[in-house]
């Protein structure tokens, strides 16, 4: 398809469909100020972002992976949802049928979600199913105790949080290579995936598994994808149409 025909066949695939899958990743927040994992924005200090979410290299330096979760904290609590975001939200509390999946850990769909439906709307419609946890949120490495997060102490492991429960350390309560993802959010976005007449994919790589796969399912279910992404992704061979750019820019056109 040429580009200048993709945007309108996007919007008629999005109109025509009775439920839609929306699938993001980090690029979505990137126009927040929210660092990506790969490319050039996946830096920190010298450490790649893929080789801290890891549980090898917590277990070999947890001081360093919390100084790193505490610092990413800290940076997406002085970010704003961006204009995708916004347009994503009020577009899916101003109709019914869609089920929005984030890869993210960042609250940004959240506040998103609490400033389009304004006082007295019910936010939780326009929530993301989110499939690698959260960052503002802990759990106990020993016992299944989960609390909100509070500021972190990464001077050393001492000072690092430890669990009111059993004295155990604290990790943060989102998903590393190599452990399962949450069986709920999970079992809810492959379902919806199997039913959606289309997917909107905006701002991830799709190369991470088994997130992933919701955005295969849906294709396989007979959905119409449109990618939403500035550079080159994994569902460029299934894409029907690509929108290539930013998300900020795109999203609130497709979805005015
Ligand atoms: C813009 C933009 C703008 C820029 N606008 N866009 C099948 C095949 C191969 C491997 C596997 C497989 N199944 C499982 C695996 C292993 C592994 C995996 O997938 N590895 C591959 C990488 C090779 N998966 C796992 O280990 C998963 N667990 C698992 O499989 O358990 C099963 C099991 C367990 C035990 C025993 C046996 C089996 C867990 C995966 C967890 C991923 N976790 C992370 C970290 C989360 C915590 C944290 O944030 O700290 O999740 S890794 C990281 O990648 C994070 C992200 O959610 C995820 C995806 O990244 P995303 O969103 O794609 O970001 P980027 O940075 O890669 O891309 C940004 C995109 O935005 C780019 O396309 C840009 O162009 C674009 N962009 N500006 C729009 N303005
Ligand atoms: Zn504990």
């Amino acid at each position: 398809m040429n580009s200048s025909a993709a945007p309108a066949a996007a919007r008629e695939a999005l109109r025509r469909a009775v439920r839609v899958v929306v699938f993001t990743g980090a690029g979505i927040s990137a126009e927040s100020g929210v660092p990506t994992f790969r490319g050039a924005g996946g830096l920190w200090k010298t450490f790649k972002a893929e080789d801290l979410a890891s549980p090898t290299a917590f277990g070999r330096d947890p001081r360093l992976v919390w100084e790193w979760y505490a610092w990413r904290r800290e940076t997406v609590g002085g970010c704003r949802p961006n204009a995708a975001h916004l347009a994503l939200a009020r577009w899916i509390l101003g109709r019914a049928g869609v089920t929005l999946v984030s890869q993210n850990v960042d609250d940004l769909h959240e506040r998103a979600a609490r400033e389009a439906a304004g006082e007295g709307g019910d936010a939780r419609r326009a929530e993301p199913l989110k499939l690698h946890g959260s960052l503002f949120h802990d759990h106990c490495t020993r016992c299944p105790h989960r609390q909100a997060s509070s500021p972190v102490d990464a001077a050393s492991v001492a000072t690092l949080p430890h669990c009111p429960e059993c004295g155990g350390l604290m990790r943060p309560d989102v998903v590393w290579f190599g452990e399962m993802l949450p069986a709920r959010p999970v079992e809810a976005a492959f379902a919806a995936a199997a039913e959606a007449e289309a997917c909107l994919v905006i701002g991830t790589t799709g190369a991470v598994y088994p997130a992933a796969g919701v955005v295969h399912t849906a294709k396989a279910s007979g959905a119409r994808v449109v990618v939403v992404d500035p550079g080159e992704t994994e569902f460029d061979a299934l894409a029907d149409v690509r929108l290539v750019g930013p998300a900020g820019e795109i999203v609130p056109t497709l979805l005015k």
